[in-house]
């Protein structure tokens, strides 16, 4: 059973979804400069939301969204430091369409797109970033603190810093990459406090994704590879945001790697005194591994290739199926992953995360039978509600993604929304929206609390 309150939401995230990348005083970000792989869309239309915002929110109040968790872009709000008054116009509309329409507002402030600015001068490994970071957040928090509740940091930072290495394939080494880690975990922890300390009473947390890590086999060696990986990917993370402080097993990690980051008192003193109020993250699918060797790692994928040579190494898991994409999906590893996270912090969770990317077909009726995703959605949902029973307390579920909008490495072919954008990667077309059979199915499920 879900609560009344039970906030039945849906995802975005604004370099994904917003598009108008130099428009009305927004500057580049990262995402703006990078070179998107070959054959793929860049990010400078994506779904044209930022034009299209009162006509996506009416859809999202007609799907009977209950919250709506999006990002902001940094550089459309404050490019080069300064405030640009158009950006912010354009958040200050989002939010009060959302509220309007009885939408809960769920905004990350940093997801992915850091200001092109900021990066030319070192991005996270320059410790001023951690200040420019305080300011922008601080800014956010006076202007739209009202009005917003739900609070994150910065969406899946592991993953931001795990693809450094291991997708980008960047030259960075350890060291330096997780001295950009540890700034972006003072800089988290500098902004919860500075939230803390103003006079909002909502919550703020991190969004890290998360996913319980399956030794390949029963034996004690696999078992120990699985804790390390869980500690690197996962517990680094969320011990610095609840408890502020590093993980031991991963800073035996780091020490291996000679990637321990220079930790001043002053940054100690800063993570144990601000921590989150509660745990929102991404769920897409599991880990599993075996012990000690260095695998092959595959390029441009998010979820597969970690492996640490003493440590463990990630493998493909037999037994699960996949998406045409070659994620595993896994819907009771949402609970294996659910009950490890609320055994260990005890805070209220929210997924911020969830879906099945699809290569969907617009019908010349404009409908869309996405029943894959129907089914992928609806497994995920069971498994929830069986981890609510058990006691595992959920404030809401935000699956990806709201509307179709850009991949992060495979264009608009690979699409999550229940609204579709007609628009493929090299031919903008109209940018007409159409409802998905998935669309019809999340509807009725929000009406009936869960039920079908
Ligand atoms: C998460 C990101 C999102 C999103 C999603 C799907 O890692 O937070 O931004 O894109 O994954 O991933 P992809 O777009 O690579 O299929």
């Amino acid at each position: 059973m879900f609560e009344k309150d039970f906030l039945w939401g849906a995802s975005t995230s604004a370099y994904q979804v917003e598009g108008a990348w130099n428009v009305d005083g927004k500057e580049p970000s990262v995402q703006d400069i990078r070179q998107v792989p070959e054959n793929t869309s860049d990010f400078k239309v994506a779904a044209d939301h930022y034009h299209h915002v009162k006509e996506d929110v009416a859809l999202f109040s007609e799907l009977g969204l209950k919250a709506y968790r999006f990002s902001i872009s940094w550089s459309r709000v404050m490019p080069n430091g300064v405030i640009n008054p158009k950006g912010v116009d354009f958040y200050h509309t989002l939010i009060d369409e959302l509220l309007k329409n009885n939408i809960e507002p769920i905004v990350t402030v940093f997801h992915f797109d850091l200001p092109a600015s900021l990066y030319k001068q070192g991005g996270w490994g320059n410790r001023q970033t951690i200040q420019a970071f305080a300011d922008y957040c601080t800014f956010l928090f006076d202007t739209f603190g009202d009005k917003v509740h739900y609070w994150q940091t910065i969406n899946e930072q592991n993953m931001l810093t795990l693809a450094g290495k291991l997708i980008s394939g960047n030259k960075k080494t350890w060291k330096d990459i997780f001295q950009e880690n540890h700034h972006m975990l003072v800089a988290q922890s500098k902004v919860m406090g500075i939230y803390h300390n103003s006079d909002h009473s909502g919550k703020i947390g991190p969004a890290p994704n998360i996913c319980a890590v399956y030794p390949s086999s029963p034996s004690a060696e696999n078992q120990l590879a699985a804790d390390y990986m869980s500690a690197f990917r996962n517990w680094l993370y969320l011990d610095a945001a609840v408890f502020g402080r590093y993980n031991a097993q991963a800073l035996e990690i780091l020490r291996a790697l000679d990637a321990v980051p220079e930790i001043t008192l002053e940054d100690e003193r800063i993570m144990k005194q601000n921590t989150c109020d509660y745990i929102a993250f991404n769920y897409y699918n599991t880990a599993c591994v075996t012990s000690f060797d260095l695998g092959e790692i595959k390029e441009g994928d998010q979820q597969k290739g970690l492996a640490i040579p003493g440590f463990f190494k990630s493998i493909e898991n037999p037994n699960l199926p996949q998406t045409e994409f070659g994620w595993s999906i896994d819907p009771t590893g949402l609970r294996v992953t659910a009950h490890q996270i609320y055994s260990r912090y005890g805070l209220p969770l929210l997924i911020t995360e969830n879906g099945l990317g699809g290569r969907d077909k617009l019908e010349e009726d404009g409908t869309i039978h996405d029943n894959y995703r129907i089914d992928y959605l609806r497994q995920h949902i069971i498994e929830l509600e069986k981890t609510i029973e058990d006691g595992v307390p959920f404030i809401g579920y935000c699956p990806w993604s709201a509307i179709d909008l850009i991949s992060t490495h495979e264009g608009i072919r690979k699409r999550y929304g229940f609204i579709y954008v007609n628009r493929s990667d090299f031919d903008l077309k109209d940018l007409k929206r159409y409802r998905k059979d998935s669309f019809y199915w999340y509807q009725h499920l929000i009406e009936t609390n869960g039920r079908e």
